[in-house]
């Protein structure tokens, strides 16, 4: 019998390798492999352009401009922040040797619900860090003007939400910084990658310095840096792909519209539909089963996909605050943070990329629809 083959969460977006191939000749050619290269700046100059941001620093992957953007803006205290997220967020925030507060998320973001924020300041508190979860803007006006109110810092973790834009403007726009993550399982790469968005020109200026060590010059270390810079042969795949992203995008939306389509309706199912005035990239697709009106639980939904070949992932189970480091924290305790509790037990993201097929959405969904 033909085995089915498997579908995974993600799918890399890849560059034409014949394209590929003749930058890697220019780059052979030229001798110059790293450290601020022709490839390097062409990028930034691109991604810039393409994301509508004035100023973005590249880095080598999405975790080092969190660390490096407590370190500029010199966060120190508390950092009211999300349990709902990839790990690397929090730790940036302990690696700064700063403290993380967990804040409950909102139902209709998965991203930190600015209501409940205020009760988390203590005056200790220097910053919030917010994560555009899945890529779905927060609510950035309501969470600045609490940043306003108390003299904080804001730093939002784009890393999902590149390309992302609220009435026309990019969200990496907000706060005092956004991250962006390159990852090859994110919905543009290259292949490890990540950026730091700022709004001025002195400040890339500092930033750019921080991801080199610290250098200002061939002698003169302005502070200390650490290295985070992009090599020429990522530069150049970078920017093939940034050629290709919107046609992956586009494919990415087609398939959440078969997934809606099939998946309303269904009881105990809920899914996310687009936000009024949102440009999505739809990096992911998160259903959450209500097991209950489901019948079945989370996880005998998931294992029964994985043992039919179908790899969905469990973003963002466990909760960062459940984590032995974290797990003492304030605002660790499942009682402060409901909503990501139960939503972390609820939740499983759906195969999304550019690369479904028609028979590939049908089986995810035949495997939910019963
Ligand atoms: N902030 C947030 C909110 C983030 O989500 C992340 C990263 C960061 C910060 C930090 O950014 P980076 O420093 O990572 O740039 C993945 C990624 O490694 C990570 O980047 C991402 N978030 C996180 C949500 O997911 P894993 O451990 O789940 O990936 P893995 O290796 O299990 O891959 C998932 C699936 O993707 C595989 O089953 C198949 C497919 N895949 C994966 C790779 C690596 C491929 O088809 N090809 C590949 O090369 O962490």
């Amino acid at each position: 019998m033909m085995q089915n083959k498997n579908i995974t969460v993600t799918s890399p977006l890849l560059p034409d390798l014949g394209e590929f191939t003749e930058l890697l000749k220019e780059i052979w050619d030229s001798k110059w492999v790293t450290n601020n290269g022709s490839f390097h700046e062409r990028l930034e100059s691109a991604l810039a352009e393409y994301l509508g941001v004035p100023y973005i620093s590249l880095f080598t992957n999405g975790t080092l401009p969190l660390l490096t953007a407590l370190q500029a803006l010199c966060i120190t205290g508390e950092v009211i922040t999300t349990p709902y997220s990839f790990v690397a967020t929090t730790h940036c925030i302990w690696w700064n040797g700063c403290k993380p507060v967990f804040v409950d998320i909102e139902e209709d973001t998965c991203g930190l619900d600015p209501d409940r924020i205020e009760a988390a300041i203590t005056p200790r508190t220097t910053a919030i860090m917010p994560v555009h979860c899945y890529g779905r803007p927060v609510n950035t006006e309501a969470i600045q003007a609490i940043a306003d109110k108390y003299g904080l810092k804001v730093i939002y973790d784009a890393a999902h939400a590149f390309g992302v834009q609220v009435n026309g403007r990019s969200v990496l726009n907000e706060g005092d910084m956004s991250t962006l993550s390159f990852h090859a399982t994110k919905v543009y790469n290259t292949l490890e990658g990540g950026a730091l968005i700022v709004h001025d020109a002195a400040t890339k200026k500092h930033i750019d310095f921080l991801k080199n060590f610290g250098f200002a010059g061939e002698t003169e270390v302005v502070a200390p840096g650490i290295n985070g810079k992009v090599d020429e042969v990522r530069a150049a795949y970078g920017l093939i792909n940034l050629r290709q992203v919107d046609k992956a995008i586009e494919k990415r939306r087609a398939v959440a519209v078969r997934y809606r389509e099939a998946l309303r309706g269904v009881p105990g199912i809920r899914f996310f539909d687009d936000m009024p005035g949102v440009r999505h990239n739809y990096s992911y697709f998160p259903i959450f089963v209500n097991a209950k009106q489901y019948g079945s639980t989370r996880d005998e939904l998931y294992f029964r996909m994985r043992d039919a070949g179908v790899y969905g992932r469990r973003y963002f189970f466990p909760l960062i605050s459940s984590f032995s480091t974290y797990k003492g924290l304030p605002g660790a305790d499942p009682s402060n943070i409901p909503v990501a509790t139960r939503i972390a037990d609820e939740v499983i993201c759906l195969p999304m990329h550019h690369e479904l097929s028609e028979e590939d959405i049908n089986r995810v969904i035949e495997l939910i629809v019963r």
